[in-house]
This record gives C-alpha cells, sequence and structure tokens, in this order.
C-alpha cells in the first residue's frame, strides 16, 4: 500500500542519526525519531476515531512536534488543518463548523474555550500541544510502540487544508493534494539545489505555505537540517547564521536584517543562498543587502492555492523587482483580466497558472472554484503582472482588494464586516498604507452614525476577540464620508493617496 507523500520522504530519509530539528534551545529531532514519534502520532490519531480523508485542525505554537503532528496526519491519511495562533475564537468557531474537523490541538492555555467550541461542532476529541512539546497529545504517543502502518493515500488524495481570506464574504479552504505539496517540493529541491549538506534558518511560522511546506517538505526531501527557531528574532538569526546555509524569508526578514549592523559578508560567509517571498521585496532592499553582502536575495512568487509557480534562477540573473521565470512544470500565463485572452510581452494582465502544484479547489465551495479557474484550467491568481522578453514575470499590483503585512494576508472586506457592525459605525474602508517594517500596514476610514460616541482606540478595542491581532487596523481614522466615484463605489486609491505617510515616521 502507498502513501504518495509520505512514501516519497520516507524514500528519501538520509542517515536516522542526522538531525532533522535543532531548537533555539538545542533540543534535537533526527530524522529517525521523526519517523518513530510521527509514527506514534498517527496511531493516537487512528485511536482517537481518524479515519481517512477526516480533518485534523491544529493551532498550536511553533515546535517540531507540530511538524511531526503534520507528519502523523499525513501517515494516518488524515487532512492537516494549521490554523494561525492569532486567530480569535470567532473566527476558529467559523473554521471548525465549515471544516468539521474529528480532532482539534491547541495550546494547553486555549484548551477550556477551544474544547467547548469543538466539541459543540462535533469534534471527537481535542488534544493539547505547547511550544516545548508538552501537553495531552505528546502524553498519549510516548507509551505507543513503534511500528505504524501508513495509510493509503493516492497523489489526488488530500493532505491539507489551508483557509486564506476571500474578497467576498468568509476564509475559503483550499484543498491541497499529496501530489500539489510532493511534486512543489521535488521542483524546490532541485530549482535552488538542495542537497542533505543544507542547514536551514528556519524563522517563519509553520501554519502556512511558505513555513510549512515551502521550507520543511522541501528540506525533508533534500534530507537535510533545520536550526528551528521559535519565531523570527534577529538576535537569534544573526547568532545562528555562521551554522546555517540558506534561509527563507518574508521581506520583513530582510528588512530588518539590512537595518542592522551585523548584516556583512563575513556573517554571511558560511550562507549560500537567501529566499524571500509571501510579498513583495522592495527593489531598494535587494541592492541594499548586495551591497552589504555581495549575495543576491532570490525571490519566488507562491500563493496558498498554487504553492511556489515562479522563482529567480538559482544561476543567473536574480532580478530586484522580478519574481524570475515559471517553475518547471508549471505554465504561467499573462491574460486580459475580462476576456482571458493571452497578453503579450511587457503588457499588464492577470497572472494565470496551472500545473501539478495548483490545488484542487476550495473546500466545500463548488461555485467559488467555479469562478477562479478558466474552462482550460488555468487558474486566475487575482495577481497583475507583465513577463518581460527575457521571460521574468513583474508583479505589478493585485486585481484583488488585499492587503499583505509582514507577509500575512489581511482581505478588507472581511475586517470592514466587523468594523461595520459596532455600534455607533455607519460604515468603513480597509486599506493597506507603505509600512517600512511590515510592507504594507493596516488602516481603516470609518464614518459614525450622528450622535455616536466613539473614537478610534473603542474601535479597535471593539475588534478585540473578532479578529486575529495583525488584521486588526493599526490606525483609525474617522472620517465625515468616504470618497466615492459616480458609480457610488468607496475609492480607496484616493484613502491610500491621501494617508500615504500613515505609518511613516515624520
Ligand atoms: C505580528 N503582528 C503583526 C504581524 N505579526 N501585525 C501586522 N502584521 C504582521 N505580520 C502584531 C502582533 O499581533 C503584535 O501586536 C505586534 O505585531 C508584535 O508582535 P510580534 O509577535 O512581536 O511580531 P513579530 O515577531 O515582529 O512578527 C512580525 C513577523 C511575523 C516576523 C513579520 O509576522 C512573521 O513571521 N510573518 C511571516 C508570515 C508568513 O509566514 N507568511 C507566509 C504566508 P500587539 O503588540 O498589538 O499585540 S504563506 C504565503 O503568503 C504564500 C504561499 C507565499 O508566497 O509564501
Ligand atoms: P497567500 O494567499 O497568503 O498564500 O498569499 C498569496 C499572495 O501573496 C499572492 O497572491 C501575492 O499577492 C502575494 N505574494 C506572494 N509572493 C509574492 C512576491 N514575491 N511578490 C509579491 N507578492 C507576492
Amino acid at each position: 500500500m502507498s502513501n504518495h507523500l509520505f512514501d516519497l520522504i520516507r524514500a528519501r530519509v538520509p542517515d536516522p542519526a542526522k538531525i532533522l530539528m535543532e531548537t533555539d534551545d538545542g533540543r534535537t529531532i533526527s530524522y529517525g525519531d521523526a519517523l518513530d514519534i510521527s509514527g506514534q502520532l498517527a496511531s493516537v490519531l487512528v485511536a482517537h476515531g481518524v479515519k481517512p480523508g477526516d480533518r485534523v485542525a491544529v493551532q498550536v505554537e511553533k515546535s517540531p512536534e507540530a511538524i511531526l503532528l503534520f507528519l502523523g496526519c499525513v501517515r494516518a491519511g488524515a487532512v492537516f488543518l494549521p490554523l494561525n495562533t492569532a486567530y480569535a475564537l470567532a473566527e476558529l468557531e467559523y473554521f471548525f463548523s465549515d471544516a468539521e474537523p474529528v480532532i482539534v490541538v491547541c495550546d494547553p492555555a486555549r484548551q477550556t474555550q477551544i474544547e467547548e467550541i469543538a466539541r459543540r461542532l462535533g469534534a471527537y476529541a481535542c488534544l493539547t500541544l505547547n511550544g516545548s512539546g508538552g501537553g495531552s497529545l505528546m502524553g498519549q504517543a510516548r507509551d505507543i510502540t513503534t511500528g505504524f502502518v501508513d495509510v493509503a493515500r493516492e497523489p489526488d488524495d488530500l493532505a491539507a487544508i489551508l483557509y486564506t481570506s476571500g474578497t467576498t464574504g468568509r476564509s475559503k479552504g483550499a484543498m491541497l493534494t499529496h501530489n500539489n505539496l510532493a511534486s512543489n517540493a521535488l521542483t524546490l529541491v532541485d530549482y535552488w539545489q538542495f542537497t542533505a549538506n543544507d542547514v536551514l534558518l528556519h524563522a517563519l511560522p509553520v501554519y502556512h505555505t511558505h513555513g510549512l511546506f515551502v521550507a520543511v517538505n522541501t528540506m525533508l526531501l533534500a534530507g537535510g537540517s533545520m536550526l528551528f527557531l521559535a519565531k523570527f528574532d534577529a538576535d537569534q538569526v544573526f547568532r545562528l547564521l555562521p551554522r546555517a546555509t540558506t534561509m527563507m524569508g518574508v521581506p520583513t526578514f530582510y528588512v530588518r536584517m539590512v537595518d542592522d549592523q551585523r548584516l556583512t559578508a563575513t556573517a554571511c560567509a558560511h550562507m549560500r543562498l537567501f529566499i524571500s517571498g509571501s510579498a513583495p521585496l522592495l527593489e531598494e532592499t535587494h541592492r541594499a543587502w548586495n551591497a552589504r553582502t555581495g549575495m543576491a536575495i532570490l525571490e519566488r512568487y507562491g500563493m496558498t492555492e498554487t504553492n511556489m509557480s515562479t522563482s529567480n534562477p538559482y544561476d543567473g540573473d536574480r532580478v530586484a523587482g522580478t519574481v524570475g521565470f515559471p517553475l518547471p512544470h508549471v505554465s504561467l500565463r499573462i491574460a486580459d483580466p475580462e476576456t482571458g485572452a493571452s497578453l503579450g510581452i511587457d503588457e499588464i494582465g492577470m497572472i494565470e497558472v496551472k500545473g501539478p502544484n495548483v490545488f484542487k479547489g476550495y473546500w466545500r465551495m463548488p461555485e467559488k472554484t467555479a469562478a477562479e479557474f478558466r474552462a482550460d484550467g488555468f487558474f486566475i491568481t487575482g495577481d497583475l503582472g507583465t513577463i518581460d522578453s527575457k521571460g521574468y514575470v513583474r508583479i505589478v499590483g493585485r486585481g484583488k482588494d488585499l492587503v499583505i503585512t509582514g507577509g500575512l494576508n489581511v482581505y478588507p472586506k472581511e475586517v470592514e464586516a466587523e468594523i461595520d457592525a459596532i455600534s455607533g459605525v455607519l460604515e468603513s474602508a480597509v486599506f493597506g498604507v507603505a509600512h517600512k517594517d511590515l510592507g504594507e500596514g493596516v488602516a481603516a476610514a470609518v464614518v459614525l452614525r450622528p450622535d455616536a460616541k466613539i473614537d478610534e482606540a473603542a474601535i479597535i478595542a471593539a475588534l478585540n476577540g473578532r479578529l486575529a491581532r495583525f488584521k486588526q487596523p493599526r490606525r483609525v481614522i474617522i472620517l465625515p464620508e468616504l470618497p466615492r466615484n459616480a458609480m457610488g463605489k468607496v475609492q480607496k486609491n484616493l484613502l491610500r493617496a491621501r494617508f500615504r505617510d500613515l505609518f511613516q515616521p515624520s
């Protein structure tokens, strides 16, 4: 019996004694440990009644055990559903009601509240896992004998669902198959020339595509090791750079590092590759980095729905302001957003992609899925771009109303709905403004009802518990009315222009 993704991982395990992950406090997990413990975790899931295709929702702090739980889910034939630790209870309630997980794993500190929601919505059990690997999940795994027989899974079976917010309405669950994850990781190992000699400095969260699939799956298939930091911390990163060969990060990592006098060519002497993605890397950051270190950051482009689609070359020019070439096996075209007709060199249009990297659809949303694919199978990304005569793809804007703050996506519609529900608010418009550290910061323009007695602080306070902190506006501006065009549509471009210096130091 074969389990598509895990068979591939198992086949590429180097010496079982080799270290797979080492935490900032020196705890190590070898490849052999990873095989044993992920099998024990798969046994725990099955003992709790998990059947192939069942969802296992996980909202936990970063730890090696969180990765082993992902592997345990894959081996048990379950669908891993990771959730950002910043999500508020109201958001979890939606995810659980939509995905109907049979098991929920959460931090012990939030167990009481999360277990109540999980059980009410039909979960069989709520287990706990903290950032040091403690909690009931590992407690139950410890006594189980190893030797779990992996559940059979085909390439097209689901391995994970990752929620991604939408321009309309609530978040959508992107269904990722075993083959989506396996094929993309194999491509990245080759394209970025990862080998068993690589040591990845891993400072990303592990509940999104970047830190989980791009980083971890690629390292597993390369047979390399990871220095596994709990979060991005410049002191830790500079301390560990001499031991690492590669790093993956969102642009905020590189902005912070380039602002730090410890960034020198000597500090990077052991590094062969820095990769950036999830949000645009400013050309000035790319150039400043190159001037300081003599190295060119490699920028790539992807989405939760597509995994990685393009990358600057490993050998060859890494051009600042571009996201490089379509990856092998990925077809990419620039299309007229209205008609879908292919456009020519340097013409701005919708980026559309097709290939084994592209997801299977949105969980239980056939109409939304159909609306985002062309008849010939190309996925409509919502990003606007061009391709130049050398084949480099450039992202020039977004055809979707989206703010990316520190690499995290915020869909204004979702935030506006919560602000509009606050008593005293007539209407609101949420938009992104340039932010030196985060790339973009979230801002809101709000029109109050006559005689309303609320202010900026009260509006932000009212969003606590409703929305993750990173989605909450950092500034709320009270306006007498919102700028609208002749059709009555709010002109966010005017708001962005008027408040462009909101987050810049004066
Ligand atoms: C934390 N805060 C944020 C963010 N992160 N606010 C806005 N945007 C953020 N990204 C808030 C906290 O709630 C807190 O608020 C305050 O900022 C400081 O929190 P702290 O934890 O100290 O922040 P930090 O450690 O400085 O984190 C910033 C970060 C982190 C390092 C940029 O957010 C990060 O690691 N981002 C990476 C996200 C990522 O992995 N994206 C990939 C998505 P308060 O003080 O008020 O409580 S996958 C993807 O996009 C696709 C597939 C792709 O192409 O990769
Ligand atoms: P997510 O839905 O969280 O997976 O975010 C995907 C979105 O992040 C894409 O649709 C792009 O808008 C953006 N993105 C990812 N990588 C880059 C990049 N290198 N440059 C610009 N935008 C990017």
